[in-house]
């Protein structure tokens, strides 16, 4: 039987798009990928709203099977049903089977898309897409509270933690990374944040990360 083929639909500048990567990458699994969003726009074609209602990158394409957001892209990757044995078990440390080390790694998903992902899509849009004319400065200020508030609590839980769900790098880190990456950048963090500061200093050593999340803010 041929390999599967995975295609991956977004441009490397998006988060979400990053934590895709990231995961089939760290799987080591072959793919491709499309551009779309934003300047590429591909992602308001009719063929792809087919694929994708809702007009947002990530999308993936398992040859003819498609999925999109980006959490339950990644959750897919871990679960594939054609994983090679050399991916096996990295998909099992990234999304464990065990229902309560899983329930751990998907309560971060969870918490990273309805908590922090919104205040700080409104920061990066506002003081780095927007032109500064644009820019309105009581909302970055209202969402850079917002934004802190969450990463207050990620810093809090990994002061007994070494990553979110425990003692080894799972799904959750790589969808948290890409986030408190821009908020450090752009000075979101303050001192409080020390044990969120450590962690994104070692995830700052893997190379998925490198290749990834740790490159210009644009
Ligand atoms: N919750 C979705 C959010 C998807 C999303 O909003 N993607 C943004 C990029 S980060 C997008 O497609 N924006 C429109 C564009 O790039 O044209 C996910 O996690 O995949």
């Amino acid at each position: 039987m041929a390999t599967p083929m995975l295609k991956v639909w977004g441009r490397v500048t998006s988060i979400n798009v990053q934590k895709v990567l990231w995961v089939l990458d760290a799987l080591g699994l072959a793919y491709t990928r499309e551009d779309a969003g934003l300047e590429h726009s591909v992602n308001r074609s009719a063929s792809f709203l087919a694929k994708n209602p809702n007009g947002r990158v990530p999308l993936l394409e398992d040859d003819d099977y498609q999925i999109w957001e980006s959490h339950s892209i990644c959750r897919y990757l871990c679960s594939r049903l054609h994983l090679p044995a050399s991916a096996v078990q990295v998909a099992e440390e990234l999304y464990p089977a065990d229902p309560q080390q899983r329930g751990q790694v998907d309560q971060w998903l969870d918490w990273t898309l309805w908590g922090v992902s919104g205040p700080m899509v409104t920061v990066f849009r506002q003081r780095v897409r927007l032109a500064p004319e644009k820019r309105e400065p009581a909302r970055i200020h209202e969402a850079e509270q917002e934004s802190l508030e969450h990463f207050a609590i990620a810093s809090q839980h990994l002061e007994r933690s070494t990553f979110l769900a425990g003692d080894q790098l799972s799904l959750a880190d790589i969808a948290l990374a890409p986030i408190a990456y821009r908020g450090a950048c752009l000075g979101v963090f303050d001192s409080r944040l020390t044990s969120l500061t450590r962690w994104l200093e070692r995830l700052s050593q893997d190379d998925n990360y490198k290749r990834w999340v740790a490159v210009p803010l644009r």
